[in-house]
């Protein structure tokens, strides 16, 4: 049985991998940052089912002795680092902290692994993002890199040293390069689960409107349960190396929004405001992956459809409003 330690495992990456990894029967230990509302740590794990079958160790990506410590005592086969500060647009606000945690904090657990046990299998979490201002219209792992967010160039720093310790260590160091991948699970912050969020509170007479940025910026989405099973299936192969991850189909957020108001009937034309301020510094325009290596080596492709997904966010939005609605109506006994 092997161990798996897991990074961000109270993300939403982290929980279906999580799932996904003690459904093939590992142990799996989540690092987790310590925190005052610790209350709060699960609550993606626990609405997966998954929260007891999990074991969290406390340590901080940008501590190299509480990483050291984390994995001499759990002695794990594969390390999934999943952990960063994550929304892009904060980045802009707090690049030293991104580039810190993003950044360095990937040399760190390289570092810790490097220390405890080389042969611990390593997988690292790279983005789509490096590639910003596209090269080419179809982006594999040969594109180059044009990053335009601190957030960006913090993940590119991270990617290169995973090439790095795979060329002068030796080590089983992965790197996914993945697309943006949704969820009901996905941070409210971003702009699918904003949306789907926003439908459900405007459907239900929560909200009035749904103010966004940039309408025209187009990404590759998939699902996050189709994603975080080909970081498993990197690891698993003799050989590590640097896949791309994507569906190869690239969607407008003005045609998101028309998809996800379309599924409670509504025309999204009637509700969505723009904002200038939550236009970005630099933005990327549009991304569209090709994950023709990915099929080809690992055997993987997605199974879940754009609509399906959208419909799954926009359900279970309306789900958790309502039963919020339903308790704060309900009358004293
Ligand atoms: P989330 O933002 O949902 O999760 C980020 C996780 O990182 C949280 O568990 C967070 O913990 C943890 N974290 C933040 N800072 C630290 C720190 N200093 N030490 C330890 N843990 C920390 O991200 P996702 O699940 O969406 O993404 C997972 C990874 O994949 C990230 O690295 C992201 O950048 C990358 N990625 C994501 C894509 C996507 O579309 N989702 C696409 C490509 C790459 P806490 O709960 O304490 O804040
Ligand atoms: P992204 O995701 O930056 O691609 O990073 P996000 O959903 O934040 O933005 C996608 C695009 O939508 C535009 N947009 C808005 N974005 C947000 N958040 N809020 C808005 O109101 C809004 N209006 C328009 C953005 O400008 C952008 O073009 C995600 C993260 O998960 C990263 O960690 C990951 O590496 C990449 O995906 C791949």
């Amino acid at each position: 049985m092997p161990t798996c330690l897991i990074t961000g495992i109270t993300g939403q990456d982290g929980a279906y991998l999580a799932q996904l990894l003690l459904s093939k029967g590992c142990r799996v230990v989540g690092l987790v940052r310590h925190s005052a509302t610790l209350d709060f740590v699960g609550e993606r794990l626990q609405s997966l089912g998954v929260l007891e079958h999990v074991e969290l160790m406390s340590g901080d990506l940008i501590d190299l002795t509480s990483l050291i410590r984390v994995v001499s005592a759990c002695e794990p086969d594969e390390i999934y680092n999943l952990g960063a500060q994550s929304f892009v647009a904060t980045s802009w606000n707090e690049p030293i902290l991104t580039g810190q945690v993003t950044g360095i904090g990937t040399l760190v657990m390289l570092e810790a692994i490097r220390i405890v046990n080389r042969k611990t299998r390593f997988y690292q979490a790279s983005s789509s993002e490096m590639f910003g201002l596209i090269q080419q219209p179809k982006q594999n792992e040969k594109t180059r890199f044009y990053p335009r967010s601190p957030y960006a160039v913090a993940k590119l720093y991270a990617h290169w040293m995973t090439v790095n310790y795979r060329e002068s260590h030796g080590m089983h160091a992965s790197s996914g390069i993945l697309f943006n991948h949704e969820s009901p699970l996905r941070g409210i912050e971003f702009v699918t689960r904003k949306i789907t969020d926003g439908v459900a509170r405007i459907k239900l007479g929560m909200a009035k409107d749904l103010a966004l940025g940039n309408l025209d910026a187009r990404r590759d989405w998939g699902h996050a349960r189709d994603y975080v099973r080909a970081m498993w299936l990197m690891l698993q192969q003799e050989k590590p190396d640097d896949y791309v991850v994507a569906t190869g189909q690239t969607v407008s957020v003005r045609e998101f929004c028309r998809i996800a108001f379309d599924v409670v009937g509504l025309n999204w034309e009637d509700y969505v405001t723009t904002r200038s301020d939550l236009i970005r510094p630099a933005e990327v325009d549009v991304l569209c992956g090709d994950a023709t290596k990915a099929r080809t080596i690992l055997g993987w492709a997605p199974t879940i459809s754009f609509s399906d997904m959208v419909t799954e966010m926009v359900e279970a939005d309306l789900r958790r409003h309502s039963a919020r609605n339903h308790v704060a109506r309900r009358p004293d006994p």
